[in-house]
C-alpha cells in the first residue's frame, strides 16, 4: 500500500484564464494571475493498493458513482503513466467550504489530488513539476500549488506550462476577498465547455487575448507597488472582458444572473461613495469582492444593508499546498 495526503486551497483569478490552445494537455491561450485564499480548501488522501480492482472515490464521506469517479480516475491514469505503477487507488476527498456558501472548487480539488497522488508514489516533485501535474487535472489547479499571488505562465508545451509564485512583499495580507453567494445551484455550462465555445465562436475572443498582456503587466506592477486601486481596476476589467466574450459566442451565453448584476451595481455605488472596492466573477453567478483588509468591516456593513449576512463569506490570502502525510 502506498498512501499520501495533501491539503490545497482554492484560488481566484484576478487576470482570468479563458480558453485553451491545447485541450488534451491543458495549455492555455493566455497567462493568468491569481490569489490563493484561506477560506476554501480540499483535503485528499490517496491510497494505492494491489487489493483494488478499480479506482474508488469518496467525496465528503459519500461514495461516488462511476461518472463522478471518471475525472479522478483519468487523472490517476496520467499519474500512473508517469510511473511503473498500475495499482488502483481509493481517493477520499473533503471539501472545506464555509457553511451555506455552496461553493466547490476544481482548483483546490485537483491540486490536492495531484499533491496526494504524487506523495503516495514518492514522486518528489518540485513546485513547478507539481504545478504541471495539477494542470493536467484542471487548468486553474496549477495556481493552487502556491500561496498568495501566482502566475500561470502559459508556455508552449507540457514542460513549459506551469504556475510560479509572484513576489509580493506580503501585499496579499493587506487584502480581503468577500464572496457574495447569489446562487449555489449547479451551473448550466461548465467552464471547460464555456471557454471552448468562446474560443471557437466568439467574435470578441481575439480582442480579449490582445488585452491580456497589458492587463497582466498592470497587475504585476500594482502588486509590486502595493497599489490596491490599480490592482482592483485591472482585475475588474479583466473579469468584465472575459465575460464579454461569452455574449458574442454562438450560441451566446452568460454566467451572470440578475442578482449578480445587482451586486456589481452595488459595488459601483459603494465605490462611488468613497470606499475602494472591486468585483470579479468566474464561471457562475456568484460575485467576489476585492477590498483592503482595513476596509473589510465597512464593506461588509454596506453590503449587509442589501443582502442576507449568510450570503457573505470572507476570505484572506491562503498558504501553499500542504503535504500532510509525512
Ligand atoms: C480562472 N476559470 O482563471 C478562470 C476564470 C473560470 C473563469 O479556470 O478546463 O476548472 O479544468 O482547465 O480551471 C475555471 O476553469 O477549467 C477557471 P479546466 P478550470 O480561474
Amino acid at each position: 500500500m502506498y498512501s499520501g495526503k495533501a491539503r490545497a486551497y482554492t484560488n481566484i483569478a484576478l487576470i482570468k484564464y479563458w480558453g485553451k490552445e491545447n485541450q488534451e494537455l491543458i495549455i492555455p491561450m493566455n497567462n493568468s494571475l491569481s490569489l490563493t485564499l484561506d477560506a476554501f480548501y480540499t483535503e485528499t488522501e490517496v491510497t494505492f493498493s494491489k487489493e483494488l480492482k478499480e479506482d474508488q472515490f469518496y467525496l465528503d464521506n459519500q461514495w461516488q458513482d462511476s461518472k463522478a469517479t471518471l475525472k479522478v480516475s483519468r487523472f490517476l491514469d496520467f499519474v500512473r503513466s508517469k510511473t511503473d505503477s498500475s495499482l488502483r487507488a481509493v481517493v477520499k476527498s473533503k471539501n472545506f467550504v464555509p457553511t451555506a456558501a455552496g461553493l466547490a472548487s476544481s482548483a483546490s480539488g485537483l491540486a490536492a489530488l495531484a499533491g496526494a497522488a504524487s506523495d503516495a508514489l514518492n514522486l518528489n516533485l518540485t513546485p513547478e513539476e507539481l504545478s504541471r501535474l495539477a494542470r493536467r487535472g484542471s487548468g486553474s489547479a496549477c495556481r493552487s500549488i502556491y500561496g498568495g499571488f501566482a502566475e500561470w505562465q502559459k508556455g508552449y508545451s507540457d514542460e513549459t506550462s506551469y504556475a510560479v509564485q509572484i513576489p509580493s512583499s506580503d501585499f496579499e495580507n493587506d487584502l480581503s476577498m468577500i464572496f457574495v453567494v447569489v446562487n449555489d445551484a449547479q451551473k448550466d455550462i461548465s467552464s471547460r465547455d464555456g471557454m471552448q465555445r468562446t474560443v471557437e465562436t466568439s467574435a470578441f475572443y481575439d480582442g480579449w487575448l490582445q488585452t491580456v498582456p497589458q492587463d497582466l503587466a498592470k497587475a504585476k506592477k500594482a502588486i509590486k507597488e502595493k497599489d490596491f486601486i490599480a490592482l482592483g481596476e485591472v482585475s475588474e476589467s479583466s473579469a468584465l472582458k472575459m465575460h464579454g466574450t461569452t455574449l458574442a459566442a454562438t450560441p451566446p451565453f452568460t454566467y451572470w444572473s440578475a442578482e449578480s448584476m445587482k451586486v456589481m451595481n452595488l459595488v459601483r455605488q459603494i465605490r462611488n461613495g468613497g470606499l475602494p472596492c472591486y468585483f470579479t466573477m468566474d464561471a457562475g453567478p456568484n460575485v467576489k469582492l476585492l477590498v483592503e483588509r482595513k476596509n473589510e468591516a465597512a464593506l461588509l456593513s454596506a453590503m449587509s444593508a442589501h443582502l442576507d449576512a449568510k450570503q457573505l463569506v470572507v476570505a484572506h490570502a491562503g498558504p501553499a499546498i500542504e503535504i500532510l502525510s509525512k
